[in-house]
């Protein structure tokens, strides 16, 4: 299905069936108090507001029955995949692998590295464990995207300017359109989540497009 929507700095067009949802790290390990963004002395509260957005717009592509990929940052646990440089983050003992109250903070297979149950995938749906903060690297999702035939990315999750930009980023470099939805992204920061939004849309798009849930889920109605 063809769709055009309302969108900034122009409106967006894609093609329903060359696309993909990339649902960014809705894992408890950020969202949740006792998790990793906790132990880099974030106020997790600030990201509760984006999961029923979120799930809004995870609802929305299922119902037109697009791609979908749930990225999680999690690390192996013996820690072969995270960089030394990484392991440092944090205050001492509640770094990557420490013990917390969902277990071992940041790895994967543990409470914490899951995902908040609203965001829970589904049979069909890519789950992308990835070690950095953008999905491209040290991932196969280049490959299985270009298996689909997708040219357009549609972006949520968290954090708005760490992980869903970089992977931004990376998709934009990489010649994906790309459109994140305003509500159903956040910051431990809002002024963060503000800021990246102009980013990404300044001159002309730089990095994509940006849009309302309303927007999109309005579309072909
Ligand atoms: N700290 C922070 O804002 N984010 C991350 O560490 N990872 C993601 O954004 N997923």
């Amino acid at each position: 299905m063809e769709l055009g929507i309302d969108a900034q700095p122009a409106p967006f067009s894609f093609e329903t069936t060359r696309s993909a949802l990339i649902m960014i790290d809705m894992q408890r390990d950020f969202l949740l108090p006792g998790g990793f963004g906790e132990a880099l002395g974030n106020d997790v509260s600030q990201l509760a507001g984006c999961i029923a957005p979120a799930r809004q717009l995870l609802d929305w592509a299922r119902s037109v029955r697009m791609s979908i990929v749930h990225t999680k940052e999690a690390h192996a646990p013996d820690l072969s995949d995270c960089p030394p440089a990484k392991l440092q983050r944090g205050a001492p003992g509640k770094r990557i692998g420490d013990a917390g109250p969902m277990g071992r903070i940041l790895i994967d297979g543990e409470t914490g590295s899951d995902f908040v149950p609203e965001l829970a995938p589904l049979a069909g749906e890519r789950v992308l464990r990835k070690p950095g903060k953008g999905a491209f690297y040290a991932t196969d999702l280049g490959e299985w995207l270009a298996r689909r035939n997708v040219d357009t990315l549609i972006f949520a999750g968290v954090t708005t300017e760490v992980c869903v930009q970089t992977t931004m980023r990376e998709a934009n470099d990489r010649g994906y359109n790309c459109l994140l939805v305003e509500e159903a992204t956040a910051s431990y920061f809002p002024h963060f989540k503000q800021t990246t939004l102009d980013m990404v849309r300044a001159q002309g798009g730089i990095v994509g497009w940006t849009a309302s849930l309303a927007a999109l889920t309005g579309a072909g109605e």
